[in-house]
């Protein structure tokens, strides 16, 4: 049994809770407003371990196909169009719940709507300008990290600190 009287499981590292791999675009107007690091370094501060990073502007191509159950819908081609305005730093992280936990920081969809201390509600004032992607699912999660870096891309290694950061 671990402190909260759970069974021992281990998965990796981690007991009782999945170590999950999901997708982070800070989006062009992110990059444009010089909002990396800051917004990288909330999610690194949080916990989570970057396991593939890169800088990419974001073809019409592969916008269709990551945003492919949005088409058809009012905002989509300014959606396509925003998206591959610039370059866009393309990141996958990873942690104990990390769909979960990097969705609550970065907040709801509408940054108007984002609770303050999100990203979005930090940094945010409309939708169609709300600097961050971040996987939804664990299966849209694995179809993402794919979509972007293909099989086996990213990076396995430890760090001296996640031991404080997962139990
Ligand atoms: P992404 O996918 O960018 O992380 O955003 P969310 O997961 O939070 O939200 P979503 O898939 O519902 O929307 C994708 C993308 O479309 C933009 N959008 C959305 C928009 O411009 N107008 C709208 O009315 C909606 C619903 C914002 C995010």
């Amino acid at each position: 049994m671990n402190g909260r009287g759970q069974e021992r499981s281990i998965i990796g590292e981690c007991w009782n809770v999945a170590i999950e791999q999901t997708l982070v675009i800070v989006k062009p107007d992110g990059v444009q407003r010089a909002l990396v690091g800051e917004i990288i370094g909330r999610l690194e501060r949080r916990g989570l371990k970057i396991v593939a990073l890169g800088l990419k502007t974001i073809d019409a191509e592969l916008a269709g196909r990551h945003y492919g159950e949005h088409k058809g819908k009012p905002f989509y081609d300014g959606l396509v169009e925003y998206i591959g305005s610039g370059p866009s730093v393309i990141m996958v992280l990873e942690g104990p719940d990390a769909i979960e936990a990097v969705r609550s920081t970065v907040g709801k969809t509408n940054p108007v709507a984002a609770g303050p201390g999100t990203i979005r509600g930090d940094f945010g004032m409309m939708v169609g300008r709300n600097l961050i992607h971040a996987s939804d699912s664990v299966e849209s999660g694995k179809r993402e990290v794919a979509l972007f870096f293909g099989d086996n891309a990213t990076v396995s290694y430890d760090r001296a600190i996640d031991r404080w950061i997962v139990e």
